[in-house]
């Protein structure tokens, strides 16, 4: 699994004649670093699919990839292309004609955007189909596209389910270990291009001499793969580290702290992205200590970084009011009100939903809600409350929906995609997150198939609009092989999975009833934690009568943050979506749903689907051994057995907990909880 989904397995027939012909050299006249690492991965790439290794050539000739970009290649001008639109990350493929010759042209107005092109090609190229008269022009739709890393400095990963930290803070900065290269060539491949190294939960000392040195090491590393820095910053730094007795915003010593440490950090990496920060939430400190708000935080930090070109990303997942009446309406309450005082450089970094990335969650409140402000997507890659490393349960579904969610900001249409993507309110700064789901586990996810939420979610930062069927049929004709009789039925398996996790853990809009620490089995009877929304029944608040959170008027009226149409449509039980019922409502046990099932039968019916979904898993899988080899199919038949169990854990522990709140018989032909 290390190789990820650049495995360039040996073509054969008429994959290998092909490429063959179509790929014999590589022509490049440019000469920076990044042209280099084009070229070196299509060497890589094409070398080990053919057995033989393009050779590189100054100028094209009949069977070359030429990488071109109009600043080195004047002959360029003469082919019937145009690079306009295509910025300076966007690139075009196209078979062109030279001296005769048909030539494969990679071309973009900068080296990034070869280095995209190339692995595009070679996309194609392991697609194993024709590789004569392509014609593809691609440009990223947002901007900052980054992986999240929740990595301590002592190499525990917070929610990191493949092993320890890939950075390896001890030996660095002098040791950069291959690693770090093959983790730029993946990310690159995606289309990434920013990393945040260090957890959100930050340490002070990720802003010592000692760790920027550390990051400006990474950062050489990660250069030539377009790929920035990032750090996340504690807000109290500069006062834990004895250099200041307060981080008020408002005070000048304050400020001139941060601008003094941005100019030290851009002596060292002088292409520094900024500064994440999770402030006053879950204990992190943060500007309200000092009665200021986010926005004079954010924006103090955005001044010392903004010479630079530096930006601040602030995080809107905040939690700290004293007993909250509903958790899902803080982060809305503290923003909304500040939209339009944010300084140009910062985005607010909102999680796809409003508590905390669980199995299934409305869209977040504040996408449409703040038109003056560049609202940036926070998704999580690893899964903290989907099955983390075990579990099968491929996260492409569920940022699709996400990203298509109509937020009726401006009318009908207004998805969140347009809302990050920056088209709705006309923001040219964009962004997009996903917290990484990256160790140093040889598979890298610690499981095969976690490597696709990976794969999707680089994917989707590029394009919001592909679609995670699209996404997985890639990934699983890269990681496996372009065979249908591999890709058709692994596809299916994946497109279904998420679903299958919500039905087993938290069908029908319920929501955090995962075990209080770990997050992984079920606990929604635990009610004995110190705050009430720390606890499992605060969220499910299951009674005598029925089961779910009134959110609607008579309840929390968080669907008041919501656009008139949405909040509308959320305010009756007849006209909620089932599959978010329970987060909406507090629904009695008789409810008759629109399949004609009371809710309490159709509660115990989804349980057993999720249940049955891995069963089936497990029979497709058994199907697939003479196409994979036998590690990898070893590893997933392990996995999706332990899934099973912890399926029917589930199902059952939820089944008996709320049977003994509902004291409703089971339905018909299902099984009583063991
Ligand atoms: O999802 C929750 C996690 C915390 C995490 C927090 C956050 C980094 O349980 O581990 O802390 O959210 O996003 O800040």
């Amino acid at each position: 699994g290390y190789d990820l989904w650049l495995r360039y397995p040996k073509a054969e027939g008429t994959a290998l004649s092909t490429l063959s012909s179509h790929a014999t050299s590589i022509a490049i006249a440019a000469q920076g670093d990044t042209a280099k690492v084009a070229r070196d991965e299509l060497i890589r790439g094409l070398g080990k699919m053919t057995g033989v290794n393009p050779t590189v050539a100054g100028t094209p000739q009949a069977g070359s990839i030429w990488l071109a970009t109009p600043a080195t290649d004047p002959a360029l001008a003469s082919q019937p292309v145009k690079l306009d639109g295509l910025g300076d990350e966007g690139y075009l493929i196209r078979t062109v004609t030279v001296n005769g010759n048909p030539v494969t042209l990679i071309a973009a107005n900068r080296e990034i955007g070869l280095l995209y092109g190339a692995f595009h090609y070679l996309r194609l190229a392991q697609g194993g189909g024709s590789l004569d008269r392509i014609d593809i022009r691609s440009t990223p739709k947002i901007k900052l596209r980054l992986l999240n890393h929740w990595d301590n400095l002592d190499r525990t990963v917070e929610r990191g389910y493949a092993g320890q930290s890939i950075w390896d803070w001890w030996r660095l900065p002098e040791w950069k270990g291959p690693r770090y290269t093959d983790y730029a060539r993946a990310n690159a491949s995606l289309g990434i291009n920013g990393t945040v190294l260090n957890n959100v939960n930050a340490k002070p000392e990720s802003l010592t001499a000692p760790y920027i040195a550390k990051a400006a090491a990474l950062a050489d590393v990660f250069r030539p793969y377009g790929i920035k820095v990032y750090l996340s910053a504690r807000w109290s730094t500069p006062v834990e580290l004895g250099e200041l007795k307060t981080a008020d915003p408002l005070d000048p010593q304050v400020a001139a702290w941060w601008k003094a440490k941005a100019d030290e950090i851009y002596k060292a990496i002088p292409d520094f992205g900024g500064f994440l920060v999770k402030a006053n939430s879950e204990g992190q400190p943060g500007p309200q200590d000092y009665k200021r708000n986010h926005a004079e935080g954010a924006n103090m930090l955005a001044a010392a970084l903004k010479p630079h070109g530096g930006i601040v990303m602030w995080r809107a997942f905040v939690y700290a009011h004293d007993n909250p009446d509903d958790r899902a309406k803080q982060a809305y309450a503290d923003f909304k009100p500040l939209d339009g005082q944010f300084a140009d450089n910062v985005l607010v970094q909102v999680k796809n939903g409003a508590i905390d990335f669980q199995p299934r969650e409305p869209f977040h409140p504040l996408f449409g809600a703040m038109p003056k402000t560049p609202l940036m997507m926070e998704f999580q890659i690893t899964k903290e409350y989907l099955g983390q490393s075990t579990n099968l349960t491929y996260l492409g579904t569920l940022f699709q929906e996400t990203l298509e969610s109509d937020t009726y900001a401006k009318g009908k249409g207004s998805t969140v995609a347009k809302v990050i993507d920056g088209s709705l309110d006309g923001h040219k700064l964009t962004g997009i997150a996903g917290v990484a789901n990256i160790g140093v586990d040889r598979d890298w996810s610690g499981s095969i198939f976690n490597q696709a939420d990976w794969y999707a979610f680089g994917r989707l930062a590029w394009d919001p609009e592909l679609g995670a069927e699209g996404i997985a049929r890639e990934w699983a004709a890269l990681t496996f092989s372009p065979d249908r009789r591999i890709v058709d039925p692994v596809v299916r398996m994946m497109m279904g999975s998420r679903e299958a996790a919500v039905n087993y853990m938290t069908p029908l809009g319920l929501a955090h009833i995962m075990s209080v620490y770990g997050h992984y089995g079920p606990g929604p009877w635990v009610d004995t934690l110190d705050r009430p929304e720390w606890n499992p029944v605060y969220y499910h608040r299951a009674d005598a009568q029925g089961i779910g959170f009134d959110r609607t008027a008579t309840g929390s009226n968080a669907i008041a943050q919501y656009a008139p149409e949405i909040a509308r449509r959320l305010a009756k039980v007849s006209t909620t979506p089932e599959n978010e019922l329970l987060w909406w409502h507090h629904v009695g046990w008789d409810q008759k749903l629109s399949s004609g099932e009371t809710l309490w039968d159709s509660l115990v019916h989804h349980y057993d689907q999720g249940v049955a979904y891995v069963q089936g898993m497990r029979q497709q899988w058994a199907a697939l051994r003479p196409y994979v080899d036998a590690d990898r199919f070893k590893q997933t038949e392990t996995f999706l057995m332990m899934q099973e169990q912890d399926a029917r854990l589930w199902r059952n522990a939820c089944i008996a907990y709320f049977q003994s709140i509902s004291k409703r018989p089971l339905p018909a032909g299902a099984a009583a909880p063991e």
